[in-house]
Order: structure tokens, then sequence, then C-alpha cells
């Protein structure tokens, strides 16, 4: 399948008829990603000097900025340097919450804005450990920040200022990838739930869901013969453009390219279209049984 989705727009309030973002949605939540050949997001002379690398922290792979807080992690350089930083990651902000807005209107009563973050560094040759190479295919889950079922929807803009494409790779669909992992995955012990928490590794409890997702995660990443034998579809994403992905969905590997915007929003599997579709309710049929915490845990947790 054609694993993009094009669509027309050139501004990040442009609006689209009615029947665009239908069909735009049904792409998205079957697992296709929304690519905005047209749509870029302009730096001023003074933002193009942020986009060195040395500016992040050799430890980390972006500089990131959370909404809820107005704190920014992971930035050097000066006081200035990092107050235009965090301006340039705010207006990313407003404008790809902007976007899902105009484009998917029904998401908007539902989605939270998750972390901003800019990254600057090269991919290709970025040395990491296997659970954090993305450049293996994975769906995204996080190991600190359960989401109890929510969706993982992500915005991205290709800033590169000198002509170079981000590449990626897409793989199997979900339904596929779960069939291929999930009968290996021990269910969850109860005591390493609470001791992880204990122990502020996660920052709230690791929902059934949360421990599934990271699992398919980590073991997608581990497996070798799996990455060198799926069959993979190679994306071309060009600076200038920007694209919509459930990266939770969508098997991706980012292989090469720097300088890009992104922006996480979590979304309740319920506010979808298709709810079919979210991966909390393809594993809760596959395992015949609820995956979610049911008291208190709700996301908005993990975003503080
Ligand atoms: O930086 C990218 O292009 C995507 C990397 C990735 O897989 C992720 O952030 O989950
Ligand atoms: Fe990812």
């Amino acid at each position: 399948m054609d694993m993009l989705k094009p669509l027309a727009i050139d501004n990040w309030k442009d609006v689209i008829n009615k029947e665009c973002s239908l069909e735009a949605i049904h792409a998205l939540e079957h697992g296709k990603i929304v690519f905005l050949p047209h749509l870029n997001f302009a730096l001023s002379a003074d933002e193009n000097n942020l986009l060195s690398p040395t500016l992040t922290d050799p430890k980390r792979k972006n500089i990131s900025f959370n909404p809820h807080s107005d704190e920014m992690h992971g930035a050097r350089g000066s006081v200035l340097q990092r107050a235009q930083l965090k301006i340039l990651m705010q207006r990313y902000c407003q404008q790809a919450l902007g976007l899902i807005n105009t484009l998917f209107p029904a998401y908007q009563k539902h989605l939270i804005a998750g972390r901003t973050s800019l990254r600057t560094v090269e991919i290709s040759g970025r040395r990491s450990s296997y659970k954090k190479d993305d450049s293996r295919l994975h769906v995204d889950s996080f190991a600190a920040t359960p989401v109890n079922g929510f969706r993982i929807l992500r915005v991205f803009t290709n800033i590169n200022p000198h002509g170079v494409a981000r590449i990626w790779q897409t793989g199997e669909p979900f339904n596929t990838v779960a069939t291929r992992f999930l009968p290996e995955i021990p269910s969850m012990s109860t005591v390493e739930q609470h001791l992880l928490r204990l122990f502020k590794i996660t920052k709230v409890l690791r929902s059934p869901y949360d421990h599934f997702m990271l699992n398919i995660h980590d073991r997608m990443k581990k497996d070798m013969a799996y990455q060198q034998s799926v069959i993979k579809t190679t994306l071309t994403l060009p600076p200038k453009s920007s694209w919509i992905v459930y990266t939770d969905q969508v098997s991706h590997a980012a292989i090469s390219g720097q300088h890009a915007l992104e922006q996480t929003f979590y979304l309740p599997p319920t506010a979808l279209y298709y709810p079919e579709t979210a991966p909390l309710f393809v594993l809760e049929k596959m395992l015949k049984h609820s995956l979610t915490l049911k008291d208190k845990q709700v996301v908005s947790a993990a975003v503080e």
C-alpha cells in the first residue's frame, strides 16, 4: 500500500473541506502517514542559528519542551539562545495544535498536547542502545510515560536548511506486528509494575497496555533477523514538508536526516473515528481481556 496520504495545504491555518478531512482521517487511522508536502515551518535568520547540534546536550537525541510546565530540557547555549529556542518550540506547538484542530475538528475536545522536540542531530551514525535506536523499525512506546491506551499522534516538519530530506522506513501493519510479537510476551508482573512506580522509573503506574506495547517496541528493535527480513518501504520526506502519523501504530524507522521539529499529542482511543484500529483494541481483541487501569490512571499525569 502507498504509505503516504498527501494533503495539499501550505499554511498552518488552512481549512480543508469535510470530505478531504474524512478521507485524511480514514487514511491516518488506518495506518497511513498524512503527508503535507508544502507545509513548511519558517524560521527567522536568528532562529536558523539555533539549528547547531552543539546547542543540544550530547547525551540526548533532542531538545524538548513541555507546554504544560513551560519547561525545556536538553538545551545548551546562552540565556538568549535558550530563550529563543523556547519561543521557537512554543510556536511550533501552537501551530501543530492549530493544524490538528482544523484538519480533524472532531479530535479537538480530546486532544492532549505532549512534548515538542527540536531534533538537530544527524540521525545516521548516531550511537545508542538498541532500545533507543530509532533507525530500527518500531512502534512508539515510552518506557517512563505510560499512556494507558491513549494514542500517540505526532506532527513532524523537516526544517533542514541545506535541502536534505529525512529518510524513514515503514514496515508491516500493526495487526501483523502484534500477531508476530504478542505470543512471546509474558503477562505483566504486578510486583514489577509497583516497583517501577516506587523507584520513579515510570511517572505513573504502568498499565498492561503499556507493558505489551513496550515489549513489542523492545522486541522489534532487538530482533535483527526481523529487522533485516521484514518488508520495508522507504520514504523520502523533503525539507519544507510536514507529516502526521500515529507512531504507536505505524511501524517506522528514521534512517537519516538532520533538523526536524516534532509535536506529540495524546488522544483517548474512544475519540477515534475508527476505534477498532487503536492498538489498545487490537491487543485486547487478541488477548481477550482488558488492558487498561480503570482508576485514576489518566494520561495527563504522564505529560506533567
Ligand atoms: O526523528 C524522527 O524522524 C523519528 C524518530 C522516531 O522514531 C521517534 O521519535 O519515535
Ligand atoms: Fe519512533
